[in-house]
């Protein structure tokens, strides 16, 4: 949406298992969420599907910075949603998408406390930044539906952490973040 594409969604419902249907392993073999088309080719991974995005549709506007150091923090930032907070926080909302009586509280107070941790990071990282890696980029993206899942949780971002917090306000606010969250 950033980039002002046009896309058609088909939405799978995980819990009934509609990504481990042959239909969806003919598009992504490893069976996971998301997976692109564009023009009869097929991306999986969220990672690659944007690195693709943007070799594809370079200019519209750019979402990688020129600098070779400023890329390499943009790329380590979209790493670090993926591989560092991603699973901290689902330790959160598997649970939280269980009926109350069976939720593991346990589990809950852990991926809370790294969830904390994590927040600490970027938050210390975004200090005098309006962006993760000076200018509106992938890095900044790949939090963008794992903050609105946590949010939709019932979470928000604490206010001891408020240059994490602003830059949320920032992202939440940009015409791209209503297009692109039906679900809110
Ligand atoms: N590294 C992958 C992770 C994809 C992933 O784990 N997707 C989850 C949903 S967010 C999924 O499909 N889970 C279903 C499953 O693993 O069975 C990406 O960023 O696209």
């Amino acid at each position: 949406m950033e980039k002002g594409l046009q896309w058609e969604t088909t939405w799978l419902d995980l819990p009934k298992g509609e990504h481990k249907k042959p239909e969806y392993l003919a598009i992504n073999p490893v069976g996971k969420v998301p997976a692109l088309i564009d023009d009869g080719i097929v991306v999986h991974d969220s990672t690659i599907i944007n690195e693709y995005l943007e070799d594809r549709f370079p200019k519209a506007p750019p979402l990688l910075p020129k600098d070779a150091a400023m890329r390499a923090r943009a790329r380590s930032f979209e790493d670090y949603a993926d591989a560092y907070l991603v699973p901290s926080l689902y330790k959160i909302l598997r649970e939280t998408r269980k009926p109350e009586a069976e939720r593991d509280r346990a589990r809950i107070k852990e991926g809370e406390d790294e969830v904390r941790t994590h927040f600490a990071y970027l938050d210390r990282e975004l200090k005098g930044r309006q962006f993760f890696a000076g200018m509106m980029s992938l890095a900044d993206i790949s939090y963008i539906p794992q903050l609105s899942n946590y949010e939709r949780a019932g979470y928000a971002i604490p206010d001891e952490f408020p240059n994490l917090k602003a830059w949320w306000e920032r992202m939440k606010a940009r015409s791209s973040y209503a297009a692109s969250m039906p679900l809110d």
